[in-house]
Parts: structure tokens; sequence; C-alpha cells
């Protein structure tokens, strides 16, 4: 007589899902159509792990971009949030308008380094002057990637083309002008640095105001050889770290005993903390003059800072010096928005 095998359990293991009950995949969008090994690909992952993992509403978030590899990504994630692909270079005017009209959205952007550099540099100023309450990523490969590899306006003095051609004229970095312009946070990351940019990005989140991250996103098609600034090998030979991040959102909060001295703790807008772990050097994230001297010191050494470069949580953002109400514009009634009949007559009559 023959025993019947060990009945199998098919019980499907539960899925993981987070603090809002949804699962990873509800965070990730269309696949993506950009090169394999492509520096942005990397960032679209990070920004899917760190919206899952802090349990944002994906339909909280508006997604901007202009055009570019760069501003075709926001298609590879988070596909439940709103979104709007604008003109190339444009997308602050666009990200401005439609977060004045909800200022419940989260505001995520993300575009080139020849979107935001070259023909957005105009738009990129007022951004950062308004302190427009949004997170901007700059994926910045120092390429225009998309029509094939020209220079763009961050790429280094002395870089190369693959053909040979050098770049001879000084670039923007955004970092400094972010600073200098009045942005609220700033950091520049590597897209294949995981831990570092998760923390910023994380931060980011947790600001409430207007976040500049300026990504070191190598385009492995046009501009990952010997000669570009802006390759993996280059970035591994010439990065210098700032310091040691880690983000602890405001749901986590754990005590552990901190040695003092070795760690400063930046609390965030919604109660989550920013630990800054000294490594090498002193570094103060609040303060904006040292940070601009911090970067021109890395240049004259030929080094790409990585880091929180500053914060400020206290500045009102461009929605706040508005006085608006609480009500979004978007939602609210339209007997509020509409002046009454009496006071349109008597605006007439003041014209007369
Ligand atoms: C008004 C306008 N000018 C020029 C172009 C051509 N163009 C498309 S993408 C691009 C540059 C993209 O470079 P970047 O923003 O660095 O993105 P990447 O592709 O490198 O990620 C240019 C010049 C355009 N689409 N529209
Ligand atoms: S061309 Fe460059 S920037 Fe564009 S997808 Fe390919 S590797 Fe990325
Ligand atoms: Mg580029």
């Amino acid at each position: 007589m023959s025993t019947a095998p060990p009945l199998k359990n098919t019980t499907p293991p539960p899925k993981k899902v987070n603090r809002i009950g949804l699962e990873v995949l509800n965070y990730k969008g269309s696949k993506t159509t950009l090169c394999a090994g492509c520096g942005h690909n990397s960032i679209s992952e990070r920004i899917v792990e760190c919206f899952y993992e802090l349990g944002v509403e994906p339909w909280s978030v508006a997604k901007f971009s202009g055009i570019g590899c760069s501003s075709k990504s926001p298609a590879y994630f988070l596909g439940l949030s709103h979104g709007f692909n604008g003109v190339h270079g444009r997308m602050p005017a666009i990200a401005t308008g439609a977060l004045l009209a909800n200022k419940n959205l989260l505001g995520v952007g993300v575009t080139g380094d020849g979107d935001t550099a070259s023909i957005g540099i105009g738009q990129f100023m007022h951004l950062v002057r308004r302190n427009l309450p949004m997170i901007y990523v700059i994926e910045d490969n120092g390429v225009y990637g998309l029509t094939k590899g020209q220079f763009s306006a961050t790429a280094n003095v002395g870089s190369t083309l693959k053909t040979g051609t050098v770049n001879e004229l000084p670039p923007f970095d955004c970092c400094a002008l972010a600073l200098k312009w009045g942005a609220t946070f700033v950091a520049r990351s590597f897209s294949g640095d995981k831990k570092q940019l998760q923390a910023i990005l994380k931060t980011a989140i947790a600001h409430k105001r207007l976040s500049v991250i300026d990504v070191i996103s190598p385009c492995v098609t046009f501009n990952d050889h010997q000669g570009s600034t802006k390759s993996y090998s280059y970035m591994k030979d010439h990065e210098s770290m700032l310091h040691d991040l880690d983000f602890v959102p405001f749901f986590e909060e754990i005590a552990v005993d901190i040695p003092e001295g070795e760690v400063t703790v930046v609390e965030m807008h919604d109660g989550s903390h920013l630990r800054i772990r000294k490594l090498d050097r002193d570094f103060d994230p609040t303060n904006r003059l040292a940070a601009l001297e911090a970067l021109e010191d890395a240049e004259t050494k030929g080094e790409v800072l990585t880091g929180v470069l500053y914060v400020n949580t206290s500045k009102p953002t461009f929605l706040e010096q508005l006085n608006l109400a609480d009500e979004p514009l978007s939602t609210l009634a339209e007997s509020k928005i509409r002046p009454p009949q009496a006071v349109l007559q008597q605006a007439m009559e003041e014209l007369r």
C-alpha cells in the first residue's frame, strides 16, 4: 500500500506592504526605455524605494519634467501619480502653476543638466528664488544624451567628447547657483551611491520646501569614456564625501545614544531626522557660505563633493508667502473663487 505524499503548503506568502498598505509595485512605473546602465535608471529605482519606504500616497504626488532622457524617466516611477512632461527647459513654470493650484500635491521634478543649466537656466533661477516647495532632481551627465551627446552647460573645462572635442567653456555648478539664489535644501550625489542618494531623497521628501539635488548620473552611451568628468570611473576616483548620512522617518524614531560631537541631527519639517555623521572634516550644513566655500575648494582640488551641502528649514516657501487659503484653489467652490456681482460692479464703477 503506497502512502500519500505530504501535502504542499500552497498558501502564497503574505505580500510585503508599507505603512499605508501598498506594495512596492504600486510605486513603479512603465518599463524603462533608456539605455541599460544609464545612471538615470538607478535614480528612478531610488525614487521608487524612497516613496515606498516612507509610505507616501502616490496619488498625492505630481511629477514634472522637461525634455531629455532624464525628463523621460518620470514615466518609469510612480505610475499612480499625476504627471506633466513639459517643453524643454520650462518645467519650473509648469510646476509653479500646478502647485499653486493645488498646494496639497507633493511636487517631484526630474530634469537634465541640459534641461536645467542650458536652455532652462532662467526658469531654474526663478524657481530657486521663489523657494517653490518641490523636489528638483537634476540628472547630471554633462551632455545632451537624447540628442546624441553634445556638451551641456555643466560639462567641465577640459573634458572631452568621444570624438575628442574638448570643452573650453566653464561649467555652471547647479548646487552653487542654488545656494547663491536661495534654495533651502541643496545636495549633490552620485547615481551609483545607493545609500547616500536614498538618504538625500528621503530628506527632500520630508523637507516640504525646495530641494535641489544634483545627481551625477553617467550617460553610458555618450559620456562614460576616459576624458569625461561625469563617468563611472571618474566618480570612483574623484568623489569626495562630505559626511555619512542616515535618515530616520518621523514614524520610526528610535532612541539611541549618540556620542556627542560625532553626529549632527537636523529635524525636518515633518518631524523626521537627518543624522549627519562626520567623516574627515567638520562641516555645518546650515552654513550657506561654508557650503559655497566647500564647493570652491573641491573644484580647485578636482574633487566632486557629495552630500548635503545646505539645509534651511525655516525660510518661508513661495506658497506660504502668498498666504493662500487652507483649501487648495483647485477644489475651492466657485462661490469662493468668483467675486460676487456687487464686487464686480464696484470694480467697474471705479474704472469709469
Ligand atoms: C526648445 C527645444 N530645443 C532643443 C530641443 C532638442 N533637445 C531635446 S533634449 C535636449 C537636451 C537634453 O539634455 P539633458 O537635459 O541634459 O537630458 P539628458 O538627455 O542628457 O538626460 C535637446 C537640446 C528641444 N527638444 N526643444
Ligand atoms: S543616451 Fe545616455 S542619457 Fe540617454 S538613456 Fe542612453 S545612457 Fe542614458
Ligand atoms: Mg544631460
